[in-house]
């Protein structure tokens, strides 16, 4: 028996030998690594003559082939044992309840939740949804929506400003998400029906009010469209989202610089033991502002007041979803405390709809 035949059936041996996996591979090495027995011989084979070659190559490539093949097949066979033992040791306990699956932790923050609340209202009502730039221009945030020069608003107290750019003007973090509709009208015929959900900041920031928050705004822009359409719409809107068959209004007189008349809604509700129900009871919460389009604002976006009215509504986000879901403070919202997500989160997949339900 040539030393290659011996140098085989050693090999060979050890592969049958190996127990497992790990103890395998170091048969592998021993034989085929960088300094293995047969890399070695198969180095010496460019140190033969011809002759020698046709000889010993066929051999020893012989060897080499033999080697991998009983380590492939040693190597399934320990797999599909291991797997076996595994099987026939790990009884699954299909009683168990399933473990949380990683998605299963995170939640839909609350905000995001109103927000897609929110959509799927107002796209029930063919409303489609428009978003524009958090950092806005003096004109879009103020001039356009009707504030006169000096108006307080535009003060550093109520807004973010950014250092004048060389032209003097000067960007600033929206205060409301009303550019946004100055953007759709400035960019779209009417008729218009969007909703402007997103992030608003104001430098007033307190106890009840952080630096960011979050607003929807509403806008209808059409011939003919009136205040009774609002009211309609608003209807809609606070029973779907408060989820009641039905809830008394009431529209108190208001003013802002972009609507005339301005009107400032309350919804009926009910306090009880620090629980607010909405469509009943004889308490009021004001929930948002609304009025008809100021015909300035018209003009401002291109529009001729006389062959186009609208109107246009404005909420908080983060107060709308504090009352309907019961969360008596605000800071949390911007905490990302796990504690606090996973108490007033959603499920990722419970998605709302109105077919479906909106929170459940
Ligand atoms: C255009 C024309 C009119 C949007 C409106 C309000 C009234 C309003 C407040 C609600 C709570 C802001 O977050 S809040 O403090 N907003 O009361 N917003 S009417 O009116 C517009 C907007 C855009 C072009």
């Amino acid at each position: 028996m040539t030393d290659i035949n011996a140098l085989e059936q050693e090999i060979l041996a050890s592969v049958a030998a190996a127990s497992d996996e790990a103890a395998l591979e170091a048969v592998r090495v021993a034989a085929l690594g960088k300094s293995g027995s047969v890399s070695a011989l198969l180095k010496t084979l460019g140190a033969m003559t011809p002759d020698e070659r046709k000889v010993k190559g066929p051999a020893i490539n012989g060897l080499k082939d033999a080697v991998n093949a009983a380590l492939t097949t040693r190597r399934d066979a320990l797999k599909n044992a291991a797997l076996d033992a595994r099987l026939n040791t790990e009884s699954v306990d299909v009683t168990l309840p399933v473990r949380e699956s990683p998605a299963e932790t995170g939640r839909i923050h609350p905000i995001s939740q109103v927000i897609d609340e929110l959509t799927a209202i107002f796209a029930d009502m063919g409303f489609a949804v428009a978003e524009g730039p958090d950092i806005e221009t003096d004109d879009y945030n103020f001039t356009k929506l009707n504030f006169p020069e000096g108006h307080p608003a535009r003060e550093m107290h109520d807004t973010f400003y950014f250092n004048p750019k060389p032209d003097g003007s000067r960007l600033l973090l929206r205060t409301h998400t009303s550019p946004v509709q100055v953007r759709t009208m400035l960019a779209k015929k009417p008729p218009i029906r969007v909703i402007c959900p997103g992030r608003t900041y104001r430098s007033d920031s307190d106890q009840t009010h952080t630096p960011m928050f979050h607003q929807v705004e509403g806008l209808v822009i059409d011939k003919g469209s009136h205040l009774g359409h609002l009211k309609w719409i608003l209807a809609e809107f606070c029973k779907a989202f408060f989820e009641v068959d039905n809830v008394k209004m009431r529209f108190r007189p208001s003013f802002f610089p972009f609507t005339e008349p301005s009107l400032e809604v309350d919804i009926q509700c009910k306090r009880d033991k620090g629980e607010i129900r909405f469509g009943e009871g004889e308490d009021w919460l004001e929930i948002l502002g609304c009025g008809m389009v100021h015909p300035n604002v018209l003009r401002n976006c291109g529009l001729d007041p006389d062959e186009y009215q609208g109107f246009a509504w404005g909420m908080g986000i983060d107060r709308i979803a504090m009352l309907k879901y019961g969360m008596p403070d605000l800071r949390p919202f911007f905490e990302a405390d796990q504690r606090w997500l996973s108490h007033y989160g959603f499920r990722p997949l419970d998605f709302p709809t109105l077919a479906g339900g909106l929170s459940n």
